[in-house]
């Protein structure tokens, strides 16, 4: 029976329906067996996939089956991260609920992922969506409630006075509100937050425990995020008062240098510093318009530095001198104490400030050359902040000392009277997972006049979100308008309250859904604890680099706060990271809003999906960038064309000649082919265990298929079993890659087993021993000609056959030899002179 020519379409299909009839990739935890947990980064439902899906999927997915074939238990599972701010926009504009496009959007998205032939188990699907998943993270909430690790404050969010509404952070573009284009403010509003900072410290520490399976990259990114940071709080007083204000600082051996004082605009003691100020005014309206300012530009180190003078002073503890107190638009109120002493000698920020305030400026760090040749650094040489080490001068009994040293001699001091003391900072802020938006899951709790804010009874759970909500065309929340969800008796007091309206961060599903897949249609619990034991900690995670800081942190607290709420005995999730490079188009990131988006569906219509996963695992590495060529994608098909063809050609010998016998080669032929064949092997696994380099495993293969087209018809007759072998070879180690067309010629080669369910061959070492060997023949260091030579030949033997070269001859004539030397199956070099 002819197979005819490679038809894409009429293969993939009938390989996904029989792997998902066979349920070969459902698996169940399994105590007996070898676990590997495969996870690529759910995807948001937006209604297509991309180029980057693919490539992130197809990455697992060949990690996957590759685990799978040696012998592991593999769980590889796919979900939604389905609430979020597109699907409200997108229901506004049709007038319908988000919950329909939404899912609309994922069974489209399911049945492309579906063509692609992904090895998942779909049983385990999960959509943060739905009750019965967002059901378990408003259990998770209560059970952080009571342990303290939520807490609700008054924090600023976005608000537009043109909309009367609050604004996600993806609806301030430029500062201004996306739909009315007026200028966003910041307003207090109580919202939750998550103490993620209680963590700071493991969460730091723990990091070191990832730095075998993480790439360094995000390690650096996520210590960065963290932030900690040793240094001092000092007290400086209000001049004229007995009011104090605290400054934290990591450089307090700079303290003889402070010539002035920056606060945060949301300073508690802005307004009694301007009392009686006659310029008072202006100092309010300077504090809320920085109030009112993007929170990401205030922090961005290019913001261009402001203040104004508060009318008041403090005194410098160390050199009495008096301090003019200013507001200044760059210091946060979130870290450290809100206020800055300004060393404006030796910090930057305050090095400018100084500048366009003229404010003085005070040398307290003497740079060591200078130093060394008794000089000292002087401010009008100045053009910036000397921000290096050096000795300290102009600063009274500490003159003298390295700034290092002096550090802690000068806190130590000042801990004398009181005024200082050693701190610890961290940049990471508490987690606010607060959302004034309708698509996300209800925060489970209820408010009453009479008790305040009361957790909802967990028997209550899920608080669903209402389906016959309407989109309000202004864009905001319809739930605090729906008397049906907000009005609710408290569990308490039994008196008419009020259910909370805001909805959680998308993040808070994300942080989590890597559990839920252990036991996804557990419906009396999160999940079975033992089936966690078993699989976690995932063994490879593939995402975006996008994701290196939050989406990960997250997690990362998740499971820490879970495991000391007694639902995981975890301390880490994820073992080992891939974060794949993006795919680019003409050098430029591949996107909508660009243009350059090629649609994975019409390359798999057109290609197959065989060839659209090789293309795009052959380009590049998986961390490097990949960029799209049609070319490439050709190139991948007419390689399995050729693949194609090759068992096509030899199918009735193949059929016949059985390879699981085959180890002893006639001919030179049949030995040099099942050397490549098993050098292929031995190259594949190697590059596919070591780094993921599916490109050069993939390149391995050609090289074989070349090889098998170079002696197909010599050994066609002599050796077909040697042909067979390399054929069953060359499918088995390139199905993980490209698995429908493999199982379909394996299939055609007569076999009833399924690729997807082959042990993953292993190499034979002696198959790889060469005969001969090349050896190089030097004299006196110079190549004067090359040796073949059989394998390990002995080296008296070696150096015999060198010596009678005619070449070798040439260049000792009229020398004495003194020394010969070989290194075997190397070099052989000859000393004369
Ligand atoms: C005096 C000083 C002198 C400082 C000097 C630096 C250099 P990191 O390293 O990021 O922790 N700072 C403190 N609180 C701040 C706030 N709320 N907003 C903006 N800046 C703040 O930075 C700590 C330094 O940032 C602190 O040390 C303080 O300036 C400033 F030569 O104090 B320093
Ligand atoms: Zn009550």
């Amino acid at each position: 029976m002819a197979i005819g020519k490679y038809h894409p379409e009429k293969i993939e299909g009938k390989w996904q329906e029989i792997w998902k009839k066979s349920g070969c990739f459902e698996v169940e935890a399994d105590p007996a067996k070898p676990k590997y947990y495969v996870l690529e980064m759910f995807p948001y439902p937006s209604g297509k996939i991309h180029m980057g899906h693919v490539r992130n999927y197809s990455i697992g997915d060949v990690v996957a089956r590759f685990m799978s074939m040696r012998g592991y238990n593999v769980m590889h599972p796919m979900g939604w991260d389905a609430f979020g701010l597109p699907a409200e926009n997108a229901a506004i504009k049709n007038n319908s609920h988000p919950a329909e496009w939404t899912y609309a959007n994922i069974d489209e998205m399911r049945e492309q992922l579906q063509r692609l032939g992904y090895s998942y188990d779909w049983r385990r699907e999960v959509a943060s969506c739905r009750p019965e998943y967002y059901k378990w993270e408003q259990l998770f909430f209560l059970k952080f409630l009571e342990k303290g690790l939520v807490y609700r404050k008054n924090s600023p969010v976005n608000w537009c006075p043109g909309c009367n509404t609050v604004l996600a952070n993806e609806q301030v573009e430029e500062g201004l509100c996306w739909r009315c284009d007026a200028e966003v403010e910041q307003k207090d509003m109580e919202q939750w937050f998550l103490r993620i900072t209680d963590y700071a410290d493991e969460l730091l520490a723990d990091l070191n425990k990832l730095d075998k399976g993480w790439p360094e990259r995000v390690l650096t990114m996520q210590r960065n995020w963290i932030g900690k940071s040793y240094g001092a709080e000092l007290t400086f007083s209000v001049k004229g008062s007995d009011r104090k204000i605290d400054v934290f600082t990591t450089r307090p051996d700079t303290i003889y240098g402070a010539t002035f004082m920056s606060v945060a605009a949301e300073h508690p003691m802005v307004e009694e510093l301007i009392e009686g100020y006659e310029k008072a005014d202006e100092v309010r309206e300077f504090v809320s318009k920085v109030r009112n300012m993007d929170r990401i530009k205030r922090g961005a180190d290019d913001l261009e530095k402001e203040g104004i003078f508060t009318g008041a002073y403090c005194v410098n503890p160390v050199t009495g001198r008096e301090m003019p107190i200013y507001v200044a638009n760059f210091v946060l109120m979130a870290y450290g104490t809100g206020a800055v002493m300004a060393v404006p000698a030796h910090d930057q920020r305050d090095f400018e400030f100084a500048t366009k305030y003229e404010l003085p400026v005070q040398v307290v760090i003497n740079p060591p050359e200078l130093h060394e040749k008794g000089d000292v650094l002087d401010v009008a040489d100045m053009s910036e902040a000397y921000a290096d080490p050096g000795i300290l001068v102009n600063s009274g009994d500490f003159d003298g000392m390295e700034n290092e040293a002096a550090k802690k001699a000068i806190v130590e001091h000042l801990d004398g009277s009181g005024l200082g003391r050693m701190t610890v900072n961290y940049r990471l802020r508490d987690w606010n997972v607060s959302r004034q938006r309708f698509w996300g899951a209800p925060i489970p709790v209820i408010y009453c006049d009479a008790c305040g804010a009361v957790p909802v009874p967990e028997d209550q759970l899920p608080i669903k979100l209402p389906e016959d909500a309407q989109a309000r065309s202004d864009g905001k929340s319809p739930l605090p308008g729906m008397d049906s969800f907000v009005n609710c008796d408290c569990p308490q007091c039994g008196g008419k309250a009020r259910r909370e309206t805001d909805t959680l961060d998308t993040f808070f599903e994300s942080s989590w859904y890597f559990l839920r897949y252990c036991d996804a249609r557990n419906d009396d619990a999160p999940w079975d604890k033992e089936k966690i034991d078993y699989w976690l900690p995932v063994d490879q995670y593939i995402g975006g680099i996008e994701h290196a800081i939050l989406h990960l942190l997250y997690a990362r607290f998740f499971t820490k706060a879970l495991r000391d709420t007694g639902f995981i005995n975890n301390d880490e999730p994820f073992e080992h990271l891939l974060t794949q490079g993006m795919v680019l188009k003409d050098g430029g990131k591949m996107s909508k809003s660009k243009g350059n988006v090629v649609d994975p569906n019409a390359m798999i219509n057109h290609y197959g999906a065989d060839a659209t996963r090789l293309f795009i695992l052959f380009a590049a590495p998986p961390v490097k960038e990949l960029e799209w060529s049609d070319q490439g994608i050709e190139g991948a098909y007419r390689f399995l064309n050729r693949l194609w063809r090759l068992v096509e050609d030899l199918q009735d010998v193949l059929q016949q000649a059985k390879p699981a016998s085959f180890t002893d080669p006639a001919s030179e032929a049949a030995k040099s082919l099942r050397r490549k064949e098993h050098e292929t092997i031995k190259r594949v696994t190697h590059d596919i265990e070591n780094h993921f380099q599916f490109n050069t495993a993939i390149a391995a293969v050609m090289e074989l298929v070349n090889e098998l087209y170079g002696v197909k018809d010599e050994l066609r007759e002599s050796a077909p079993q040697a042909l067979s072998s390399a054929i069953a070879t060359a499918l088995t180690v390139l199905s993980p890659v490209a698995p429908h067309i493999c199982e379909e010629l394996w299939e055609t080669l007569g076999h009833d087993t399924r690729l997807a369910e082959q042990a993953w061959p292993a190499h034979d070492e002696s198959a790889l021993v060469l005969d001969e060997v090349t050896v190089v023949v030097q004299v006196n260091g110079k190549v004067r000609g090359k040796l073949n030579v059989p394998n390990n030949a002995p080296k008296d033997d070696v150096e015999k056959i060198a010596m009678e070269q005619e070449n070798v001859i040439k260049h000792i004539e009229g020398k004495t030899v003194r020394k010969v030397i070989v290194v075997p199956n190397k070099l052989v070099n000859i000393v004369a002179n």
